[in-house]
């Protein structure tokens, strides 16, 4: 018979990549979806109307249609993906936060128990690296002590110990995936990565001249989120309930993934100043890529601006994958660093170039609007 799986946050980047990889495997697929004044479902879109997906509306915060929903899907599996997962926009709304991203699981675990469904449904948390936040120790692990470090990473605390809790008092196989970053050409656009890649693509199009960001020194450890969705599934599959760390084991700097995401798209940098005054230039031009035709050698391309400084930050994560290595079979290097900013600018390369320039200006400005916190 095939299983029955309940994504929450099923439009996000993970719940896409997650909805056609459980469809892959004959899964009957149900998600999450909240009411939005606007109908936007792009990650979606093309499993909308195919036979094993299904849509309802249901809300993180609203306990009765979770109850109702569960018990009217009687899912084996719940992908408990729903969050507000923006580290910024969680010191701006923290209440909100919490609210979705840590009483929220808690939600989940008590639709199950009121459904009388904890001896067969499985559930998996999205959990987080920035659990460990101002790190006690690099690379971090399974046993590695927690620092959250912002009130998102203090809302998934909450959401890793209730599972953890459920787990022990209650007898359920819940567990949580600690993921480190993890990106994609779906990755909402105001995340470093994405939003690098759209700049460089924007630059070398002549569609934006400067590109702002904050800690150009903050370290991450970024995968790609099509290979990370399998290991949410391998957690479920596995003979226990455990929690695992999946990460990539290499670090990078937002400086160095600006540097390759601006060669992908024709534009070699140079680095001068430091702190707030430190500039991206440009060093050299590849006219077959980068065919702006304002662009000159010496342009500055990225600068920093505090508006996207945060009151705390987390500066150095780096993950040990290798439990999930060992125990789940999982290969933490499918897809490396290199290979994930050249996949990233080469989709955006060809989303810049078929967008109106106009919109696309229009979206660099709200974009950076929204990020910055619409009172600075
Ligand atoms: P994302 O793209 O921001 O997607 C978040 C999803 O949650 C969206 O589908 C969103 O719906 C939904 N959501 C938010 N509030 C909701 C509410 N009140 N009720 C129902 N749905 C709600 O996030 P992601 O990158 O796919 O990440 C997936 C999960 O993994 C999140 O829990 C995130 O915190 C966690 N995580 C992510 C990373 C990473 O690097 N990507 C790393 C570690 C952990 P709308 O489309 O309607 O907004
Ligand atoms: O920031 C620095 C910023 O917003 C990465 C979420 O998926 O991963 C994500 O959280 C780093 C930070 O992701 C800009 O200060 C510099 O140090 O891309 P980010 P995040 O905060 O790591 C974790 C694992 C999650 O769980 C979250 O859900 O980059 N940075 N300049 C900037 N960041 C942004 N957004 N914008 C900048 O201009």
């Amino acid at each position: 018979m095939a299983k029955t799986a309940l994504i929450t946050g099923v439009t996000g980047q993970d719940g896409s990549y997650l909805s056609e990889f459980l469809l892959a495997k004959g899964y009957e697929v149900h998600g999450i979806i909240r009411r939005s004044s606007v109908d936007y479902r792009e990650r979606i879109a093309h499993l909308e109307g195919t036979p094993h997906f299904h849509l309802h509306y249901a809300d993180m915060s609203d306990s009765m249609s979770l109850v109702k929903l569960v018990g009217k899907v009687m899912p084996d599996e719940i992908y408990n993906l729903a969050a507000q997962s923006h580290v910024q926009v969680s010191f701006d709304a923290p209440e909100f936060t919490a609210d979705v991203d840590a009483v929220g699981v808690l939600r989940i675990l008590e639709a199950v128990r009121t459904n009388h469904l904890e001896k067969t449904c499985k559930i998996y948390q999205a959990s987080t690296s920035e659990l460990y936040g101002k790190v006690e120790e690099v690379p971090q692990s399974e046993t590695t002590p927690f620092h959250p470090y912002s009130p998102y990473a203090v809302a998934k605390l909450y959401g890793f110990w209730i599972i953890k809790e459920y787990r022990e008092a209650y007898n359920m196989f819940c567990c949580s995936g600690i993921l480190f970053n993890h990106e994609s050409e779906r990755r909402g656009e105001t995340f470093v990565t994405r939003k690098i890649s759209l700049a460089a693509a924007r630059i070398a199009q002549g569609k934006q001249n400067c590109l702002y960001l904050g800690n150009l020194d903050s370290l991450r450890d970024w995968g790609y989120a099509k290979d990370y969705v399998e290991c949410m599934w391998l957690i479920l599959q596995h003979n226990t309930p455990e929690d695992f760390v999946i990460a990539t084991g290499v670090q990078h700097s937002v400086r160095e993934f600006a540097t390759l995401a601006f060669h992908h798209a024709g534009i070699e940098l140079r680095w001068e100043g430091e702190g707030i005054n430190e500039k991206g230039i440009v060093a050299s031009i590849n006219t077959a890529l980068a065919q702006a035709k304002e662009l000159k050698v010496g342009d500055t391309v990225v600068a920093v601006s505090p508006d996207f400084y945060r009151p705390t930050d987390v500066v150095n994560l780096l993950g040990d994958p290798s439990k999930a290595k060992h125990e789940l079979g999982w290969n933490p290097q499918t897809t490396s660093f290199e290979q994930l900013v050249e996949l990233m600018v080469a989709h955006d390369m060809k989303k810049v170039a078929a967008d109106d320039a106009a919109a696309e200006i229009r979206k660099v400005n709200l974009a950076e609007y929204l990020e910055k916190g619409v009172d600075k």
